[in-house]
């Protein structure tokens, strides 16, 4: 990383920040593109994350997300979310916006996280969308459990494909990629909108973005747009030992 990169880093005033499933990689959560195992496999995450496959199959899609829902609060957040949790206080405006479900950047200690997606640990009545929050589990391959008020399916609260985002996290997501003069986008591919288009139009406004990934495939490049290879829990940490923010 340059020192030029470093110093408009420390400029900053209002920072954005986007993550993604590799920033959870490495507390044992499996990425979203990454190839799924076991009953699942052979399946994309696609066709398992839509209303249709819900519709076709509520207890497959139940089971995948029990599955990931177990995992999800087994799991430890690892130094990239403490590191980020560590970055909220010092800096004078600090927006964490998260495609992640598991629950992980609050845990670490983050304050205020803008939750694009939902909430893998919650449910809500598929039919009426009230909140769930606690049910009893069928028997694996068993149907979901199902609302106590319309006696609908259960489904997980987070945001499918073809489904809209809660509009106050999302309106929360545009002010702030609008406003910021630094927009970090940390371990996701960048694939899936309206999320993808927030560091673009960060970096349309005049903001240094800065893309943080394993690889940097498929990732925009241009001016404005910095490129830092690598693990999140690795660089994110290693930001801060070189004395960023300042
Ligand atoms: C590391 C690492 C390490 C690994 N360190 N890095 C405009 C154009 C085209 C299509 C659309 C459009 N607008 C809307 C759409 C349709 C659709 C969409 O975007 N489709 C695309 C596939 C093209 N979007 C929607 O449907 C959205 N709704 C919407 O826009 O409503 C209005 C509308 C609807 C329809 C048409 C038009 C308008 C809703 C999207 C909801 C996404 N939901 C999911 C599931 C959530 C619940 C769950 O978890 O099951 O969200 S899909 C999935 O993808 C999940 C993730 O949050 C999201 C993003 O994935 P992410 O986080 O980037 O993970 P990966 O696996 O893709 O990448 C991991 C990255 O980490 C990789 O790059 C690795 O290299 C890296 N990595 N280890 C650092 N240690």
């Amino acid at each position: 990383m340059t020192e030029q990169l470093l110093e408009s880093l420390r400029q900053a005033r209002h920072v954005a920040v986007l993550t993604g499933a590799g920033v959870s990689a490495e507390s044992g959560l499996p990425t979203f593109r990454g190839a799924l195992t076991g009953h699942w496999a052979g399946h994309r995450p696609e066709d398992l994350a839509t209303p249709e496959a819900f519709e076709r199959n509520p207890a497959m899609v139940w089971d995948w997300y029990r599955m990931r829902r177990e995992g999800a609060l087994r799991a430890e957040p690892n130094p990239a979310h403490f590191a980020l949790a560590r970055l909220e206080p010092l800096v004078s405006r600090f927006t964490l916006i998260t495609q992640n479900v598991d629950g992980l950047h609050r845990r670490a200690g983050n304050q205020t996280v803008v939750e694009l997606h939902g909430d893998i640990t919650r449910a809500r009545c598929a039919r009426e969308g009230t909140l769930v929050e606690s049910w009893v589990e069928p028997p694996r391959g068993g149907n979901p459990p199902t609302c106590a008020d319309c006696g609908a399916f259960l489904r997980p609260d987070v945001v499918w494909f073809g489904e809209t985002l809660p509009q106050r996290a999302l309106r929360q997501a545009w002010a702030a990629a609008y406003d910021c003069d630094l927009f970090l986008a940390v371990g996701t591919s960048n694939l899936v909108e309206p999320a993808a288009t927030l560091p673009w139009l960060a970096a349309a406004q005049g903001a240094t973005v800065v893309v943080i990934n394993t690889s940097m495939e498929g990732q925009r490049s241009g001016a404005g747009i910095h490129h830092l290879t690598g693990l999140a829990s690795e660089v994110l940490p290693d930001l801060l030992e070189r004395g960023w923010p300042g």
